[in-house]
């Protein structure tokens, strides 16, 4: 991708009524539109009170307005903001004229992508600006902030150091072989890939644990009707969202809450109960169960304490982890407890008393393989495979490097293109299109 000579605009601030709203411009022209719909330029960096006023010279808006000169701005372009009253006629009004001044409507992502292509960001910082915009709690927004700092990349890049320089070591030695010497006669090689390899499985970890921050952990609470797996939706998200009653078959629909436990957003879906019915609605309600536990992180299968059934064979095999929820131990006098069942894990509690409760969310946490949430950057799945990839790569180059280093040096060169990919530095324009893309437009 080269960077464009055109001159992008967009409202920049969210659609709707807002106190400020903002045209953002980039590009070569922006000072010429700016001086045509002001009458003036103002000083770099410092806002100052300007009229926009409209082809026929009369005003459109009074707002601030301000210069950022190539290169010391978020694209690396000139960029102008146009800070105006936030209506949406006003902000529509506005960026008609400066269209009509030569700029082009951008699309989204696209100054992200500019300043990404003219190295004021790599990609793993360009995502963390989405990612911050939209952060589900504050930890996520925290994560996304470290990694928008460049914490993620600079790690990413300290093991691309480490790996380049195996590298040369490795490839110097194929380049001028040596019939008397071995390449890695002493190990040293393969001690040095095999504690980078490490290294990257432990990246792969915190990475995943980023994700997890940014995407949130789907949870899906199934099992038979009248179990308690409404109660134990409003339980969990203190509220009283969904209906409960003595009924059976009382939801019907798929209902959704987003919660957050210690920072680990939560998308906890209540479904109606699994059972043969004869009315249409309710057995469409028990189809869409079904899809949703399929898609689930973790499927809770809520039963009764008593004589609790095991989890269908059929929902042990779709979901990803299946916890069974043994419910209403307040009317047994059971304990709260965890134990470990065969396939899955049983979490003893109570919705009504709320005895449990704890344990069950320090459960998801520790099956999600989320921490405190604490020191976190955000990733996204794409960085967790392409470090898995070069973790993997590495670690079969260290157990390659005594027999040959001819097939080392091909894996870490695949390594290396993983980690590339992670920071944008290799990447096909596809892919970065594709990135970009799920931006919002004027950012
Ligand atoms: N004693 C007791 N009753 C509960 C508990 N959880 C739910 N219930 C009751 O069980 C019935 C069915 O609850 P509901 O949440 O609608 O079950 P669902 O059909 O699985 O969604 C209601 O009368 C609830 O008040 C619990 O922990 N203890
Ligand atoms: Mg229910």
């Amino acid at each position: 991708m080269s960077v464009p000579a055109d001159t992008i605009a967009a409202i920049a601030t969210p659609h709707g009524r807002g106190g400020v709203g903002m045209v953002r411009i980039s590009g070569p022209a922006a000072a010429t539109i700016c001086r045509t719909l002001t009458g003036r330029l103002p000083p770099p960096r410092q806002a100052q009170l300007a009229t926009f006023r409209d082809a026929g010279g009369e005003a459109i808006d009074h707002g601030l307005c301000l210069y950022f000169p190539a290169p010391r701005s978020f694209t690396g372009e000139d960029v102008v903001e146009l800070h105006g009253h936030g209506g949406p006629v006003v902000m529509d009004l506005l960026l008609a004229r400066v269209l009509a001044l030569g700029a082009r409507q951008a699309a989204p992502g696209e100054f992200s992508q500019r300043a990404f292509l003219n190295d004021k960001l790599d990609l793993a910082q360009a995502e963390a600006v989405a990612d911050l915009i939209d952060a589900a709690s504050a930890s996520a927004a925290r994560a996304a902030l470290r990694s928008l700092d460049g914490a993620f990349s600079h790690t990413v890049r300290a093991l691309t150091e480490r790996l380049i320089s195996l590298r040369v070591q490795i490839e110097a030695g194929l380049d001028f072989p040596d019939e008397e010497l071995e390449l890695d006669a002493d190990g040293a090689l393969t001690r040095a890939a095999d504690a980078l390899a490490r290294e990257l499985e432990a990246l792969v970890a915190r990475a995943g644990e980023g994700r997890l921050l940014r995407e949130g952990l789907t949870v899906v609470l199934a099992g038979a009707p009248n179990v308690g797996k409404s109660s134990l939706l409003n339980a969990l998200a203190e509220r009283e969202a969904a209906i409960v009653t003595a009924i059976a078959g009382t939801t019907r629909d798929v209902l959704r809450e987003y919660l957050a436990i210690d920072g680990l957003p939560l998308h906890l879906i209540d479904t109606a109960g699994l059972r043969d019915s004869t009315d249409p609605v309710e057995q469409e309600g028990v189809r869409r169960a079904r899809a949703e536990i399929a898609g689930a992180d973790h499927l809770l299968f809520v039963t009764e304490a008593g004589d609790p059934p095991p989890p269908p064979a059929d929902l042990l095999a779709q979901a990803a982890a299946v916890t069974r929820v043994i419910n209403k131990i307040d009317l047994t006098g059971g304990v709260p407890r965890r134990e470990a069942g065969a396939g899955w894990t049983d979490i003893h509690l109570s919705a009504r008393s709320g005895a449990g409760l704890d344990l069950l969310r320090q459960h998801l946490k520790t099956t999600a393989g989320y921490g405190s949430g604490e020191g976190l950057f955000s990733a996204r799945r794409r960085h967790v495979e392409a470090l898995r990839a070069a973790a993997g790569a590495t670690a079969r180059a260290a157990g390659l490097l005594a027999g040959g280093a001819e097939l080392a040096a091909e894996e870490l060169r695949q390594a290396q293109r993983a980690l590339d990919e992670i920071t944008g530095e290799f990447g096909s324009d596809d892919l970065l299109g594709r990135i970009f893309s799920t931006f919002c437009i004027g950012k």
